[in-house]
């Protein structure tokens, strides 16, 4: 029998891999699609699905629509992936995100007891509710400390999917995913937004890469790799949470000094008092300047998980090595600027 997936989100880095993997597997797959005044089915059509899934009109502040999605698509399982995603945004829209990251949580869920309580489901959850970190290692049993009101929506999306498969017995897991990342990233994340500026720099259509917090580390993952344990969850006799991640950790410094190597650059440092007249761009060098803009009003420092318990239960370890995603990325954008 042919599986029918209702994905939210599908339009976004994750949605869009994990649309693609549904689609190996032969599913049937459906995705709830916001309206926006543009065209939002970029990633589907990059990665040539846009006519292979089903797009249902709804939106997560909208708790009808996702009745009629759910009714629509007959799905068996969920992938609740729709979030305001970005960290620093949640400081300029705190209520929208607690609204469309934390209160859409619990919408989904009550749709899904009217629709189809027997469904499973998965909740996009993040390493950022770990955010001021009190174990060197986060695991599944690390207390949370979230840092920004992202983290605070998500730790509420969290909890109430753990509540719903105590109180309710739902089939319904929560993944704790560290940082993934791909050419499909949002420009707006510091990953692709480094791999980007490298690309317009080499193309002589940007001069300088400015950035906020060099030192902050992050536990970086290829998205790729990350959807198998999404759908590897949800296949799990038993619902549960899983953190996910790859057990290493690197500074944006790093990052920008592998992309930059990838890309043929080296890099000269500025600190934020610092101008950058006088590029010379014959010189093979670019100009990396900190901009405080990109400072966050609280921070989280560092973040390294431990994927023991997936590596165990569901049989999942990553394929993509942090030097592979960069130069995938690195290259992606290199490709794409040159066109
Ligand atoms: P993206 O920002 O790329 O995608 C977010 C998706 O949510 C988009 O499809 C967006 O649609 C959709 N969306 C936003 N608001 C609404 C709304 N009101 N109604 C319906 N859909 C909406 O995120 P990722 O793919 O990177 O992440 C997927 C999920 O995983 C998110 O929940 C994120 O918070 C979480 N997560 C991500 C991690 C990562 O490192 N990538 C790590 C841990 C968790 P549109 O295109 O129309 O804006
Ligand atoms: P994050 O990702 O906040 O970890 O959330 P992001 O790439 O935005 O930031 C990572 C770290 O880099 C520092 N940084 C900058 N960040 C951005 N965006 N732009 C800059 O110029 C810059 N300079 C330094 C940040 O301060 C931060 O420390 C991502 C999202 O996908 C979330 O949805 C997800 O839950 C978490 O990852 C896990």
């Amino acid at each position: 029998m042919t599986k029918h997936a209702l994905i939210t989100g599908i339009t976004g880095q994750d949605g869009a891999y994990l649309a693609q993997l549904l689609l190996e597997k032969n599913y049937h797959v459906y995705g709830l699609i916001a309206r926006r005044g543009t065209d939002t089915t970029g990633r589907l059509h990059e990665l040539g699905i846009a006519g292979q899934v089903h797009l249902l009109d709804g939106d997560l502040i909208d708790p009808s629509s996702m009745i009629r999605a759910l009714e629509k698509s007959k799905a068996e399982e969920v992938y609740n992936l729709g979030a305001q995603s970005f960290v620093a945004t949640s400081w300029d829209q705190p209520i929208l995100t607690a609204e469309v990251t934390g209160v859409s949580v619990v919408k989904m869920l009550e749709a899904l007891r009217i629709v189809n309580p027997q469904a499973r489901f998965y909740q996009a959850s993040t390493s950022e509710m770990f955010g001021q970190i009190q174990e060197p290692l986060q695991t599944e049993r690390t207390p949370f400390y979230p840092r920004s009101p992202y983290g605070v929506a998500k730790l509420y999306g969290h909890w109430i999917t753990v509540n719903y498969r105590e109180s309710f017995g739902m089939h319904a897991s929560s993944g704790i995913l560290f940082n993934h990342e791909s050419p499909l990233r949002g420009t707006e994340f510091v990953t692709r937004k480094i791999t980007v500026a490298l690309a317009r720099i080499r193309h002589g259509l940007q001069d300088v890469l400015e950035l906020g917090n060099l030192d902050s580390k992050r536990d970086w993952g290829f998205a790729g790799d990350y959807v198998r344990a999404m759908w590897a969850m949800l296949q799990q006799e038993q619902p549960d949470d899983y953190v996910i991640a790859t057990g290493e950790t690197w500074t944006v410094r790093q990052f920008v000094e592998k992309a930059a190597a990838h890309a043929g650059f080296d890099i000269e440092w500025r600190g934020e008092a610092e101008q950058t007249q006088g590029i010379d761009r014959k010189s093979g060098k670019i100009i990396v300047r900190v901009n405080p803009a990109f400072y966050r009003p609280a921070e989280v420092d560092v973040l390294i998980g431990d994927p023991a318990k997936a590596h165990q239960k569901l049989g999942w370890k990553r394929e993509v090595s942090f030097d592979a995603l960069v130069r995938m990325m690195a290259e992606a954008d290199l490709r794409r600027a040159a066109k």
